[in-house]
């Protein structure tokens, strides 16, 4: 019998949804597969996506990371459309799973969190617990988020997760994965081919000395591949294991919810 408390964060990375370098674009077949396999998967989760073309280019144009800036034109219209825009892309997402009959719940962060100096606040992540209650998936996405002092700036997917994986107390999270576009974690040792390795399996203490090879940079205000293995080594803090896995390889984000052996990196927890 599955544990009713037990409940899966899957991210799908915005790069892998979008085509991070072509405005306001959907990878519709990707999304539309990541959807169906997490219906097939029918396992407790909540779902959160990034930006992609949705967030990131409009976030830099306005530097909504950085906060208020008076000498920025029209910046406070800039911090609304970023979010009508990330909006925007969550609806596609939920429509598909409406589509297939498959009760899905828009959660927007920039109204359960705010920042109070620099630091995150949860106000209403009751929202979540009672969606999850009712077998509903709640889905979050990187978002805006205003603060307490008059500024604002961007939450990541990811922080979301590590908010959730801190204060989701009635349900315990059994798993963070993390759709990329890549295997996983690369690193700079060639094999034989001259091609850069796929780290495997990687435990959470060593995630600070690994020679990281460089795949390529895409436009990302929130600290790309770097910033992500940062908040995972906090989230490994709670004794929660963390997979990245290549949303674009067919049937993984299925097999990755079912605990199927799949190529991809495992991060272990260090006891
Ligand atoms: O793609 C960023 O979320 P992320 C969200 O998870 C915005 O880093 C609005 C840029």
């Amino acid at each position: 019998m599955k544990d009713k408390n037990k409940i899966i964060l899957l991210k799908l990375g915005g790069g892998l949804l979008t085509d991070k370098n072509k405005p306001f674009s959907i990878r519709e077949e990707v999304a539309k597969s990541a959807v169906q396999q997490i219906i097939d998967a029918d396992e407790k989760v909540i779902l959160i996506h990034g930006g992609g073309s949705f967030g990131h280019p409009l976030a830099k144009q306005y530097s909504i990371s950085k906060g208020l800036n008076p000498s920025i034109e029209n910046q406070i219209f800039g911090l609304t459309q970023t979010h009508q825009s990330m909006n925007k892309f969550n609806s596609y997402l939920i429509n598909l799973f409406l589509e297939k009959k498959y009760p899905a719940l828009s959660i927007q962060a920039s109204s359960i969190f705010i920042k109070d100096s620099h630091k995150i606040s949860t106000y209403s992540i009751e929202i979540i617990k009672a969606a999850l209650d009712l077998n509903i998936l709640p889905i979050l996405y990187g978002d805006i988020i205003l603060d307490k002092q008059g500024s604002f700036s961007i939450i990541s997917g990811d922080q979301i997760i590590l908010e959730l994986c801190e204060n989701l107390k009635k349900y315990s999270v059994s798993k963070v994965i993390f759709t990329m576009e890549t295997d996983g974690i690369y690193i700079n040792d060639k094999d034989t081919n001259g091609e850069c390795t796929l780290a495997t399996e990687c435990n959470s203490d060593e995630l600070d000395s690994l020679n990281l090879a460089n795949l390529g940079q895409k436009i990302d205000v929130t600290g790309g591949i770097k910033g992500k293995l940062n908040f995972i080594k906090q989230i490994c803090t709670y004794n929660i294991p963390v997979q990245l896995i290549n949303g674009l390889k067919e049937g993984y984000i299925y097999k990755s919810l079912k605990n199927q052996n799949i190529n991809c990196t495992n991060i272990l927890i260090n006891k």
